[in-house]
């Protein structure tokens, strides 16, 4: 019998490339024992890393409200991840750029960990069905709100993601692709890991920064995408029963693009359908993530 031998990534951890099936880090790594880091998830499409240096500005403010100090420049860590996606060859990947706050002691004080360490992880994923971009998705309204802007701010991209978690337990157990959030006051917030849209008379409305959403990249760049294609983007609060009466809903997110949700907590969205304006943004939005101006071109 002949085994076919996939070659396996190569991880970068502190300086280090690593295969995946030896890359490993400190049980006393605060990462692990506290979820005292941050991350990134960035995608090459095609040899192009889309928006790689909004996605290393997003993890260098995220360190900053965590006061970790991220061991290298920007200018550093855009070329050790080039770096390492083209020691892995991938001219199609997901990029997991890890800070955590480094090995410590036990004991969750950050001034025990002396060294930050970074990994950087060039690999696939598939969040959703394939079936998820021409037939749409199921969500519920989850009863897990989303943290406030003044706790664990999901502003910051932390190692901490047990809020979203809960949330997708609960998508789970009714057989729901995703969980969407409110927040605090009972308004939309954003969905388990995407940003959500609701189209409504021809109008997109996105729930604003101040629900606790993470600022999406790909969020940002949809609305600039939707005002070119001459829609009018309106951010402001939407509460759950302009979310159920929408007549388009969709979400965002780097690995997913643009997807729609065509059913929320039973009710049925628009005609069931992935809606007119959802797919001509996820159509349009495809050929701008293989532009090599929207992002570094690695390939
Ligand atoms: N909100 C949350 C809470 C997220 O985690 C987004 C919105 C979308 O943001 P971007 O910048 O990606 O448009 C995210 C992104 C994973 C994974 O491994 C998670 C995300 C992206 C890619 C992979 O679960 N979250």
């Amino acid at each position: 019998m002949v085994l076919a031998l996939e070659k396996e990534p190569l991880i970068y951890i502190d300086g280090e490339l690593v295969p995946k099936s030896q890359a490993k880090i400190s049980v006393f790594d605060h990462g692990f024992l506290y979820g005292d880091g941050v991350f990134e998830s960035i995608m090459v499409f095609n040899g192009v890393a889309f928006k790689l240096k909004e996605h290393i500005d997003r993890l260098y403010d995220s360190a900053k409200v965590l006061c970790l100090e991220i061991p290298m420049s920007k200018e550093e860590m855009l070329k050790t991840i080039i770096d390492t996606v083209k020691a892995n060859g991938f001219r199609d990947a997901y990029i997991r750029v890890l800070v955590t706050r480094g090995v410590g002691d036990l004991g969750l004080d950050p001034r025990k960990c002396p060294k930050p360490s970074v990994i950087i992880i060039v690999d696939k994923i598939k969040l959703f069905r394939d079936e998820a971009w021409t037939q749409g998705v199921t969500a519920i309204i989850s009863s897990v709100r989303r943290d406030r802007v003044d706790a664990t701010t999901h502003e910051v991209k932390s190692m901490n993601y047990l809020n979203s978690i809960l949330a997708k337990l609960e998508a789970n157990a009714v057989g729901a692709d995703e969980a969407i959030m409110l927040d605090d006051r009972g308004f939309v917030s954003e969905g388990a890991t995407d940003n959500i849209f609701i189209v409504k008379d021809g109008v997109i409305y996105t729930p604003p920064r101040t629900t606790g959403i993470l600022p999406g990249i790909t969020r940002s760049r949809v609305m600039k995408l939707a005002e070119e294609c001459g829609y009018k983007v309106v951010e402001k609060d939407i509460t759950p029963s302009e979310l159920l009466t929408a007549d388009e809903v969709f979400l965002t997110g780097t690995a997913a693009g643009v997807v729609p949700v065509v059913k929320i907590s039973g009710r049925t969205i628009g005609d069931g359908k992935p809606g007119p304006i959802t797919l001509e943004l996820m159509k349009r939005f495809r050929q701008v993530r293989e532009d090599p101006s929207e992002g570094v071109k690695i390939f």
